[in-house]
C-alpha cells in the first residue's frame, strides 16, 4: 500500500526547464559556450553548481574560474531565471497536474516536493499550488544531489511514511535512480525520451488511475 507522493517539480508539475535552457544558454555565450538543446538535456534535475561545472567543462574552461567567480556566475544565471518566472501562473501547470494532485488531497494523501530547485517555493506560489503540498525539501539542507537518494528519503520522513509506502515521480533519470535507490515505487513522466528503471511511465499525471496506484 502506497500512504505518500513525492514529486519532482520541473517536467513534472510544470514545464520550467526552458527558462533553465534560456538562462543557461545566455550565460554560455558571455562565456563562450554554446549551449544546445541536446546538451540542455544533461542539465535535468541537476543542482545549479553542477550544471554550471558541466557547462564549463564543456566548453573546456573547467579551470579558468575561481570558486568565487563560479558563485557569480551561477547568481548571474539565477537572476536572469527569476526574472524568467515571473510570468509564471496557474496555466503553466503540465496537463493533468490539478487533476491529479486534487485527486491526492480528496484522498487524504500527503504530497512533497523533492526538487533540486531552490526556487521551488516561489514556484509552486505563481502556480497557485502551494496548499497542496505538506512539504517541500530545501535542496540546501541535502549532502548530496540525484541520483543520491537522500532528497526522496527526507520528504518521506517528512511526511510520516515509510520508503516502501512512497510513490516517487521524476522526469529525469537522476531522479528515477534516486527514487529506486531509495525503495520507493517510480512513476517516469516522460516526453519522448527514455527512462530506465520505472515501474511505469506514463505522459501525464492524470493518466493514472489513483487508486490502482495506491495499491502498489
Ligand atoms: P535552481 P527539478 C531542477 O529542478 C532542474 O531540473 C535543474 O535544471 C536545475 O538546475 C535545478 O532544479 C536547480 O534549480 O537553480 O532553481 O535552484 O527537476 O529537481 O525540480
Ligand atoms: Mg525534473
Amino acid at each position: 500500500m502506497r500512504r505518500g507522493f513525492i514529486f519532482d517539480l520541473d517536467g513534472v508539475i510544470t514545464d520550467t526547464a526552458k527558462y533553465h535552457y534560456i538562462a543557461w544558454k545566455d550565460l554560455g555565450a558571455t562565456l563562450g559556450i554554446t549551449i544546445d538543446p541536446v546538451f540542455n538535456e544533461q542539465l535535468k534535475g541537476i543542482s545549479r553548481m553542477d550544471s554550471l561545472d558541466r557547462i564549463l567543462a564543456y566548453g573546456g574552461k573547467e579551470t579558468v574560474y575561481s570558486k568565487e567567480e563560479k558563485e557569480q556566475l551561477a547568481e548571474k544565471k539565477n537572476d536572469h531565471y527569476v526574472e524568467l518566472l515571473q510570468t509564471l501562473s496557474p496555466a503553466d501547470l503540465l496537463p493533468g497536474v490539478k487533476e491529479f494532485i486534487s485527486q491526492a488531497k480528496e484522498r487524504k494523501i500527503p504530497c512533497a516536493i523533492a526538487s533540486a530547485s531552490k526556487n521551488a517555493p516561489v514556484i509552486l506560489e505563481k502556480l497557485g499550488v502551494t496548499g497542496y503540498f505538506s512539504y517541500i525539501v530545501d535542496p540546501d539542507t541535502l549532502n548530496r544531489g540525484k541520483p543520491d537518494p537522500e532528497i526522496f528519503l527526507k520528504a518521506a520522513e517528512a511526511l510520516a511514511v515509510q520508503p516502501q509506502e512512497a510513490v516517487g515521480f521524476e522526469d529525469a533519470q537522476a531522479g528515477i535512480d534516486g527514487i529506486n535507490a531509495a525503495g520507493m515505487y517510480a512513476v517516469g513522466i516522460v516526453e519522448n525520451e527514455k527512462l530506465l528503471g520505472a515501474d511505469q511511465l506514463v505522459y501525464r499525471l492524470d493518466e493514472l488511475a489513483i487508486d490502482e496506484l495506491l495499491k502498489k
